[in-house]
């Protein structure tokens, strides 16, 4: 094979373009020649599904769902391709509605089938070969098809209407004397068939529908009507913030600034009590934009923390370039710190970075004294982990309150 550009190919005839199985990068439009579509069964028969001639275009689906190629593609006269690359078709895809390319998804995996099951009844009648079979490899990167996931998705507009998301308040506290200044409040679905899903599996999928806009929304809205319960219950003094976790779609949404401002008017919590989370991905999506959201969310009174800070891969530029006010280290982080003498640097570096910045630097996953005191001693500013509590119910949360009396002048 050999390549005259970026982005023509000429193959000799008999060569393989594509592999069955492997996970491609790029798709290919045939230009001249002819190509003949092989599909090999689970017994490693082969059998021919097809030719294909100029004008098709081949390896689309891997691309399209970072699947591994279903067939292989043969080269049976020389033949000229144009290149497709992944980041091209990725570009377009993103550009494309979310719904739309979750149809595609469910319309790949139906051709998948039907080729897998043409591979079994070509060769051997009675085998039946689940195409989920046949990568392995898909399961542990992506556990829900793309019909899960957009009844997942329904399902999650269901459960706003419903009642069946609730909140959770995890403590924030101040290192220095465990005082609880500050709640996360963390999402809970209890889904009436299935039972609870982790966020870590619904906040994907609502926010490759476009969903989370409005789960946001609601999350702000309860999480503020909560902490004014809280004030009226235990006479806070309007001292506990709230810190509420965004994703990119929020972030980028028309008006995000002033819809969050409507919705602390509305609920009476002033904006110094609203802390933003949001990971580096949500910076680096479209950085001009989230500047200017971020600029107004400041302008307004709302601090800004980076959630999972340590774990993403971007340049640290952005910190001085974002208005940035508070780094929460990921508890990856915290977790390793007595284990690993280089997680332990990490730590102080974090520290030192968020201290040389004036920002706050909270930890996340504190479980144990000797964690609290060994971040104490970095400079460490605030901590949240079982350790101070796990997530609670607004009563717990309230109780905790309680507890602790009335805060200190
Ligand atoms: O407790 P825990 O399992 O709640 O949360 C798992 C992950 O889900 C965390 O990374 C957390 O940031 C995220 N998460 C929890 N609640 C919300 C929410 O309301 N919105 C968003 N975008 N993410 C959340
Ligand atoms: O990524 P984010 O910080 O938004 O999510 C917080 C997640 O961490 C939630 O899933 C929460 O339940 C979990 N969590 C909170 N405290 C601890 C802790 O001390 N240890 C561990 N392992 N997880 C924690
Ligand atoms: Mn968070």
């Amino acid at each position: 094979m050999t390549t005259r550009d970026p982005s023509r190919r000429n193959v000799a005839a008999g060569d393989i373009i594509i592999r069955q199985g492997e996970v491609g990068d790029r798709a290919y439009v045939l230009e001249d020649g002819r190509v003949e579509i092989l599909v090999t069964n689970a017994d490693g028969r082969v059998y021919s599904a097809g030719f294909r001639g100029p004008g098709h275009l081949l390896g689309e689906m891997a691309l399209v769902d970072r699947g591994p190629r279903a067939a292989t593609v043969r080269a049976i006269d020389d033949c000229m391709l144009t290149v497709v690359s992944e980041a091209d078709l990725t570009r377009r895809l993103n550009d494309a509605d979310p719904v739309l390319r979750l149809v595609m998804e469910v319309v790949l995996d139906r051709f998948r089938e039907t080729l897998s099951q043409g591979a079994a009844a070509a060769a051997l009648p009675s085998v039946t070969a689940t195409p989920r079979d046949t990568r392995p490899d898909r399961q542990a990167e992506k556990p829900l098809g793309a019909l899960e996931r957009l009844r997942m998705a329904a399902d999650l507009r269901d459960a706003l209407d419903t009642g069946d998301l609730s909140l959770r308040y995890q403590p924030m506290v101040d290192i220095a004397n465990g005082a609880i200044i500050g709640f996360e409040a963390l999402l809970r679905w209890q889904h009436p068939r299935v039972g609870f899903i982790s966020p870590d599996q619904f906040i994907p999928v609502a926010e490759e529908t476009g969903m989370i806009v409005a789960v946001s929304a609601w999350v702000l809205d309860e999480a503020c009507r909560a902490l004014s319960r809280l004030d009226t219950a235990v006479a806070t003094g309007g001292r506990p913030y709230m810190s509420v976790n965004f994703s990119s779609e929020d972030f980028v949404a028309d008006r995000f600034a002033e819809t969050v401002g409507e919705t602390l008017a509305a609920t009476g919590i002033s904006a110094e009590r609203l802390r933003l989370e949001i990971t580096e991905r949500v910076l680096m999506k479209e950085p001009d934009r989230a500047i200017e959201t971020l600029r107004s969310c400041r302008d307004a009174g709302m601090s800004v923390a980076i959630d999972d800070f340590g774990t993403g891969f971007s340049s640290l530029s952005y910190l001085s370039a974002f208005p940035i006010d508070v780094l929460k280290i990921d508890r990856a982080f915290v977790d390793a710190m007595h284990a690993s003498a280089k997680s332990l640097a990490l730590v102080r570096s974090i520290i030192g970075i968020g201290k040389n910045l004036r920002m706050t630097v909270i930890a996340e996953g504190v479980e144990t004294a000797a964690h609290a005191t060994q971040l104490a001693a970095l400079g460490c500013d605030q901590a949240q982990g079982y350790y101070y509590g796990k997530p609670l119910t607004e009563e717990e949360a309230l109780a905790r309150l309680r507890a602790a009396g009335p805060p200190s002048p």
